[in-house]
């Protein structure tokens, strides 16, 4: 099974997408993602350029030899572009390995440790009433887990609440143009962390309230506190009784953490925008977070995801993996495979694709009573519609980023 062809596919359904496809001399095709959002066309460039030409050839069956190859004769390791065009290649060798031998991918990975995976999806709303709704439409869907973004008195946007309503609006596509916006120009918002760490515990007390004690509940800090910002917030959330409280301080200073963990018994998840298993090294070893949330597209692929899922098992530390809309469905079956057979899966973030997107990749997963499921089908279970992918040049859209009162930029 030699790679014959390999294709780098953009197209902008609901959003950018990045897709690399292989073709190997016995006709079968392999699909990753290298999607990183707002910076898309710069993984187009290190694949074509540099990773394409040296995949002609090569024996399909060797993905650990292939993903050591492109690692480490590039010399300059790490980042998130090259790690997202090595997770392409070894999602692509996944999937071909997969068809080949006609068992899904999960099946290659110790096979499923469970029936299925319990989602969470995003709650967002400026005022109460509108979060209570958002809250509801997510349990009409079935989510059984919910993450809550409120809005923060005396300011315009933040990031993570939606700005229109109604979950099947504009076509389903509510989260495909959030966060990123389509514009030449990044948005600009707001921020004032004081009034942040005074309102979101009140929200929490209304929708505890509300609901009861029974729903778990998650919000994302998205790296705006400093430590001892973060201490106190994850201390004043523990009477709510939180999932998890995500990205509390920007990570990169992964010391920030041990501070952070003295302070708060609030689980702590991490990871997003991690590229290796070097990113959690003293997160994991000191037990200083209690979900890992690498996301396979982001992370170099499946082959590393495992492995720094069996890592983290070795500390009761579980998985948690990114699954926004900028994960392509390619991506997001990736990871779906990696949580169905490790033994540590902890919770998989779901939001939903746009129509269009799901038009142009046909997926097996499948999404039940809150639980997702990869499906069955040989290798990763998804297949790009060229034809559809051509409809949809590529359209420039950034994140937003923010601003404090006298003008300095801060982490949004
Ligand atoms: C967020 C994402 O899903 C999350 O937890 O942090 O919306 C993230 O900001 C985007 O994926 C960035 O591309
Ligand atoms: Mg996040």
């Amino acid at each position: 099974m030699k790679i014959e062809r390999a294709e780098v596919i953009v197209t902008s359904p609901n959003r950018n997408f990045v897709t690399l496809k292989l073709t190997t001399d016995d006709g079968l095709t392999g699909l990753g993602d290298a999607t990183v959002n707002g910076r898309e066309l710069a993984v187009v460039s290190y694949l074509t350029d540099h990773v394409v030409p040296l995949l002609l050839g090569l024996d399909a069956h060797r993905i650990e030899d292939t993903w050591q190859f492109l690692y480490r004769s590039a010399y300059w390791r790490r980042g998130p572009i090259t790690m997202a065009a090595i997770a392409a290649v070894d999602m692509a060798l996944w999937d071909l390995k997969g068809k080949a031998a006609g068992l899904p991918v999960y099946q290659f990975l110790g096979g499923a440790s469970r029936s299925g995976m319990m989602a969470y999806g995003h709650a967002s709303g400026k005022e109460l009433p509108e979060l209570f709704d958002s809250i509801r439409e997510h349990q009409e869907l079935g989510y059984r887990s919910i993450r809550v973004q409120p809005g923060v008195p005396g300011l315009k946007a933040i990031y993570g609440v939606a700005s229109n309503t109604g979950l099947a609006g504009n076509e389903g596509v509510r989260y495909d143009h959030e966060p990123a916006q389509r514009g030449v120009m990044p948005m600009l918002e707001d921020w004032d962390t004081r009034a942040y760490l005074r309102h979101v515990p009140t929200v929490f007390e209304a929708i505890r309230a509300e609901f009861g004690a029974e729903l778990p509940l998650l919000h994302d800090g998205h790296h705006r506190m400093t430590p001892l910002q973060a201490a106190a917030f994850g201390r004043s959330l523990e009477p709510y009784d939180l999932f998890w409280l995500e990205d509390c301080t920007p990570a990169e200073n992964q010391e920030a953490l041990r501070l952070v963990r003295q302070h708060t018994t609030t689980p702590l998840a991490i990871g997003e925008v991690f590229n290796t298993i070097w990113d959690f090294q003293a997160l994991i070893k000191e037990q200083l977070i209690d979900y890992v949330r690498a996301a396979s597209t982001h992370f170099g692929g499946i082959s590393p995801l495992k492995k720094v899922m069996d890592y983290a098992a070795q500390y009761q530390i579980k998985s948690g993996c990114h699954g926004p809309t900028d994960i392509s469905p390619v991506g997001f079956a990736a990871q779906l495979h990696v949580g169905l057979a490790i033994h540590n899966f902890g919770i998989q973030e779901y939001m939903q694709h746009g129509a269009r997107t799901n038009a142009t990749f046909e997926q097996s997963m499948t999404f039940v009573d809150g639980f997702l499921h990869p499906g069955e089908r040989p290798g990763l279970g998804v297949e790009l519609d060229v034809d559809e992918a051509g409809k949809y040049p590529y359209v420039t859209a950034y994140l937003p980023y923010n601003r404090l009162a006298d003008g300095t930029v801060h982490d949004w």
